[in-house]
C-alpha cells in the first residue's frame, strides 16, 4: 500500500489530492515553491518540502528537485496533478526508475498520447471514431498528394502540429491556393514551439461542441467509463464552465461512445484515469486528443456518479483492481462547474494579490474546491484559478439555479475575479438552453466586451 504520497503540484488540486489521501490513510507531502510557503495545502499536509524559488521552471517543473524531495521524505509515490509535469513522459519514467509509483499511466502511454498523430492512429485502430484526415504526417515535398487529400476531405481543413495540443499550433485553411504555404507556416511554428515540425490535416468542423469521456482503468485489464462532460464554454482554449452530462446527448449514445473509450483503454493497456477529447457535431463524435491526467473539471463527473476519482486513481496506481464494474456506474442528475479566476472580468488580465474577504458558498448540492482563504495572497507566478464552484441538481435546471445561488453567496474580495462573468453566463439564454458550441462564449464576449 502507498503509505506516503508526494504531491508535485499546488493550489486547489494539491488540496484535493490531500483530501483523497486522508480518506485512504495515506500521509501527504506537499512539494511547494517558496511563493506557496503559506498555502493552505502546505499547512494541511502531513509534511512539506520547499523545492525551489517561485518560477515554475525552478520548482514545480524541476524534475530533479521533485524526485529529490520525494526521496528525502521517504514517499513511495508521486502525484503530478494536472499541468506542470503531469503529462511529461520522461518525468514519469524517471519517477518509476527512481523506485516510486507514478500516479498516472505508464510513460509509454503518455508518450503515445503526447504525439497527436500516434494518438489518433492508436485510437483509430481500436475503433474510436476520428475526424476524417491525413491520419499521418504531411510531406510538403509532395504538394500534389496533399492537395488531392484536402480536396477529398473537403475544405476547410485544419493543419495541426503533432507536438501541439490544447489549441497550440493549429491553422485553418479555407482555400486550396493557401494550402501548401499554410502547412509550411504551421511547420515552422511547430518546429520553434515544440521542436517537432511534423503536422497533420483534419477536416475542420465549423460548429462542434467539446465533449469528453472520462475513463478509469486498473493494471489488471479492467476499464470503465464515467460518462461525458461538455467543456464548450471556453475562451482562448481556457475552459470557463464545464458540465456533466453533456446537454442533448442521449443516454444510448453516451453508453455507446463511453464503451468504445473503455474498450480502447483496455486495448492500449492504459492504466489510471484518462480523458478522451471529442468534437461533437451533428450527432457524431470525432476523437481529437487524449489527456492522460486527472483534469480540472473532474468534479462534475464525481457529482453525477458519486465516484471519488482521485481516490480511485490512487487505488489503481497502487495496483488494486477496479472496485467498480460498468453496471455500478449510475448517472444521477446534472452538475456544473464554474472556474473562479483571479482576473479582470473585462480584460481577462490576471489580478493577483491579497484576498481581503473570502466566504464560501454552501447549501444542498454545492461544492467548493478551493485553496483560498481570507488574507490568502494569490501569487503572480502561476495560473489564475483560485477555485472551482460546483453545483449539482436532479436536473440541469436545478443545477443552474443552485449555481446562481452559490455565485451570489460567494465572496472573493480584494482582487478582481470572473464571478461577475459567471453570474452573467448562468443567466445567458443560449447557455441556459444548453445550446453552446466551442465558439459560443467568444462570440458572446465579442458582442459585449
Ligand atoms: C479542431 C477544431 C475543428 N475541427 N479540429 C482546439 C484545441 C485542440 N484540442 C483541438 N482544437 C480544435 N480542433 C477540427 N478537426 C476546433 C478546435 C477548437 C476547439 C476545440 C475544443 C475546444 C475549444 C476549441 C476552440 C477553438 C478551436
Amino acid at each position: 500500500m502507498i503509505k506516503k504520497l508526494a504531491i508535485a503540484n499546488r493550489g486547489e488540486i494539491a488540496l484535493r489530492i490531500m483530501r483523497a489521501c486522508r480518506q485512504l490513510g495515506i500521509k501527504s507531502v506537499a512539494l511547494h515553491s517558496s511563493a506557496d510557503r503559506n498555502a493552505k495545502y502546505v499547512k494541511l499536509s502531513d509534511e512539506s518540502v520547499c523545492i525551489g524559488p517561485p518560477p515554475a521552471l525552478n520548482s514545480y517543473l524541476d524534475t530533479s528537485a521533485v524526485i529529490a524531495a520525494a526521496e528525502v521524505t521517504s514517499a513511495d509515490a508521486i502525484h503530478p496533478g494536472y499541468g506542470f509535469l503531469s503529462e511529461n513522459a520522461d518525468f514519469a519514467e524517471r519517477v518509476e526508475n527512481s523506485g516510486f509509483i507514478f500516479v498516472g499511466p505508464k510513460a509509454d502511454s503518455i508518450r503515445v498520447m503526447g504525439d497527436k498523430i500516434s494518438a489518433i492512429q492508436a485510437m483509430k485502430a481500436t475503433g474510436v471514431p476520428c475526424v476524417p484526415g491525413s491520419d499521418g504526417p504531411l510531406d510538403v515535398s509532395k504538394p500534389k498528394v496533399i492537395e488531392a487529400m484536402a480536396k477529398e476531405i473537403g475544405l476547410p481543413v485544419i493543419i495541426k502540429a503533432a507536438g501541439g495540443g490544447g489549441g497550440r499550433g493549429m491553422r485553418v485553411v479555407e482555400k486550396q491556393s493557401d494550402l501548401i504555404s499554410s502547412i509550411k507556416l504551421t511547420q515552422q511554428e511547430a518546429a520553434a514551439a515544440f521542436n517537432n515540425e511534423v503536422v497533420y490535416m483534419e477536416k475542420f468542423l465549423t460548429k462542434p461542441r467539446h465533449v469528453e469521456i472520462q475513463i478509469l482503468a486498473d493494471q489488471h485489464g479492467n476499464a470503465i467509463h464515467l460518462g461525458d462532460r461538455d467543456c464548450s464554454m471556453q475562451r482562448r482554449h481556457q475552459k470557463v464552465i464545464e458540465e456533466a452530462p453533456a446537454p442533448g446527448i442521449s443516454d444510448a449514445l453516451r453508453q455507446k461512445i463511453g464503451k468504445r473509450c473503455a474498450e480502447a483503454a483496455k486495448a492500449i493497456n492504459y492504466r489510471g484515469v484518462g480523458t478522451f477529447e471529442f468534437l461533437y457535431q451533428d450527432g457524431e463524435f470525432y476523437f481529437i486528443e487524449m489527456n492522460t491526467r486527472i483534469q480540472v473539471e473532474h468534479p462534475v463527473t464525481e457529482m453525477i456518479t458519486g465516484v471519488d476519482l482521485i481516490k480511485e486513481q490512487l487505488l489503481v496506481a497502487d495496483g488494486h483492481e477496479l472496485r467498480l464494474k460498468q453496471k455500478d456506474v449510475q448517472f444521477n442528475g446534472h452538475a456544473i462547474e464554474c472556474r473562479i479566476n483571479a482576473e479582470d472580468p473585462e480584460t481577462f488580465l490576471p489580478s493577483p494579490g491579497e484576498i481581503t474577504q473570502y466566504h464560501m458558498a454552501g447549501g444542498p448540492g454545492v461544492r467548493v474546491d478551493s485553496h483560498a482563504y481570507t488574507h490568502y495572497v494569490v501569487p503572480p507566478y502561476y495560473d489564475s484559478m483560485v477555485g472551482k464552484l460546483i453545483a449539482h441538481g436532479a436536473t440541469r435546471e436545478e443545477a443552474i439555479a443552485r449555481m446562481q445561488g452559490a455565485l451570489q453567496e460567494m465572496v472573493v474580495d480584494g482582487i478582481k475575479t470572473n464571478l461577475p462573468l459567471h453570474m452573467e453566463l448562468l443567466q445567458d439564454r443560449g447557455f441556459v438552453e444548453g445550446q453552446q458550441d466551442i465558439h459560443y462564449l467568444e462570440k458572446k464576449l465579442g458582442l459585449s466586451h
